[in-house]
């Protein structure tokens, strides 16, 4: 095989179109502490944590520490008032590690910490957000059950106003960080108007209980859990303020936009992975790195990966001037899913049977993949948005 060094000059194959120069300075600073840390702190273990199906105690002061809780919110609260780019590369590098890691940081900050903000009372704001932000306090966010998840709507978890409060029934399934939460969001069907409600709920009143689902093949190293509600008494004061469905999707509309650059993290360290791998790995007389089709399979990966960084950020830039319409979130979750997940999948075919095991990353980013496909809207629920956005014409 003829080879040729890299030149000087060669292309980042991380950042293929050179976003790096389109970010502030503050951007990129955010990117590399987050990258150390990641680096230093996580990547060594996530494997193990994943087989051992843990998520550490200490990391949410470590996430805290870092201030990648509620990054974008005003330091008043905790936050950073970093821009929504910088909040995009922070769950890059996470993801890079392990999609379970991202998942704390995109439930803490756009399903708890954003909802509370956005739809709290002062109180609420001053209650919750700085220990939320420090990683003292964990939240969760109820709404999939486990008969109501594309369709949220037709949920059966209830609030029944009594005196100056809500008791709320019902159970969630799902539910991320759910038996770690000290504080739950948990959306309810008004008993009497069949309005969809928000409320913050102290996972210490009594009635509230969860329970972890232990049997998942995928996001082993990020806690799920079962939510159950029983006459749980919640202060009118501690109801979010909003009404309808569109509450909660408006917090799924922060969390997707997440996840478009979340994803690319772990399809990058499937690249990584895989461009080492191949380099060295001898196959009929020669590496691996110089078959055409090892070739053709690299190059799709990273034109995959440069396209759906370029739509990522794009969308940062159009969400910091109020562009982040559902149907475009809808997009950019839909394509980088697909993306992240089909160079997974391919990094794990050229890693042969090595690839099947977690000592490679290739399996672990996969399997994870499949989760992130589910959550925070199916593929196909993806696809209804934009046929709707084209036709005009629902068709979930
Ligand atoms: P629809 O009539 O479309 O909408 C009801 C109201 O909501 C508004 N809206 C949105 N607002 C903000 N952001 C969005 N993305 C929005 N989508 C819709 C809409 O304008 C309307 O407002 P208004 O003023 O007219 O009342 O509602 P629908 O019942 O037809 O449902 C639409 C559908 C299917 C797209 C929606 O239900 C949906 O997105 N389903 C998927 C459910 C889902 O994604 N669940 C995720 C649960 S949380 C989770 O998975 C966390 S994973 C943990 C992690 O991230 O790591
Ligand atoms: P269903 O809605 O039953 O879908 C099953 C299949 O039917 C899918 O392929 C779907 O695309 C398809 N389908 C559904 N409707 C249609 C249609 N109209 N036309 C054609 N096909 C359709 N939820 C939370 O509230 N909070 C969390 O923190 C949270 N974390 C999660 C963590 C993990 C690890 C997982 C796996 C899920 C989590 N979820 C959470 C739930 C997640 O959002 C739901 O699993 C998801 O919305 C899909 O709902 P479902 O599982 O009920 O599947």
């Amino acid at each position: 095989m003829t080879t040729r060094a890299p030149s000087a000059t060669a292309l980042s194959l991380e950042d293929f179109y050179d976003l790096d120069a389109l970010y502030t300075p503050e951007e990129r600073m955010i990117r590399d502490a987050v990258r150390d840390f990641v680096r230093s702190e996580i990547l060594p273990s996530v494997a193990d944590w994943w087989r051992d199906d843990r998520f550490p105690e200490e990391l949410p002061r470590r996430f805290g520490e870092l201030g990648v809780l509620g990054a974008t919110l005003p330091e008043r609260y905790g936050g950073a008032g970093a821009s929504y780019t910088a909040y995009g590369l922070i769950n890059r590098e996470l993801e890079y590690a392990d999609s379970g890691m991202r998942s704390f940081v995109s439930v803490q900050s756009s399903l708890v910490m954003y909802p509370i903000h956005r739809y709290g009372s002062d109180a609420l704001r001053d209650r919750w957000l700085p220990r939320l932000a420090s990683g003292e306090a964990v939240g969760c966010f109820g709404l999939t059950e486990p008969d109501a998840g594309s369709d949220p709507g037709a949920m059966r978890t209830r609030a029944r106003k009594v005196g100056d409060g809500y008791v709320l029934n019902g159970v969630k399934r799902w539910i991320t960080n759910g038996s770690r939460a000290d504080v739950a969001i948990i959306w309810a069907k008004d008993e009497a108007t069949g309005d969809i409600l928000g409320f913050v709920v102290d996972t210490s009143t009594e009635g509230f209980q969860a329970v972890d689902i232990k049997t998942k093949a995928s996001m082993r190293a990020s806690v799920t859990s079962e939510l159950y509600l029983d006459d749980v008494v919640v202060p009118a004061s501690d109801r979010l303020d909003v009404v309808g469905l569109k509450g909660a999707l408006s917090c799924l509309n922060q969390a997707r936009f997440g996840i478009a650059f979340g994803v690319l993290g772990a399809a990058q360290a499937c690249f990584d992975e895989v461009t080492a791998y191949v380099a060295d790995r001898p196959s009929f007389g020669q590496p691996l790195a110089g078959k055409q089709i090892v070739q053709e399979r690299l190059a799709d990966m990273l034109a995959g990966i440069t396209q759906g960084s370029l739509l990522a950020y794009r969308l940062a830039q159009l969400k910091a001037d109020g562009g982040d319409r559902p149907a475009r979130v809808s997009l950019a979750k839909r394509e980088n899913v697909r993306t992240a997940l089909a160079v997974a999948r391919a990094a794990r075919d050229l890693l042969g049977g090595n690839g099947i095991t977690t000592e490679y990353a290739a399996i672990r980013h996969l399997l994870n993949l499949e989760t992130v496909a589910t959550y925070e809207g199916t593929d196909t629920v993806h696809t209804l948005v934009l046929g709707r956005e084209i036709t005009g014409t629902s068709a979930f």
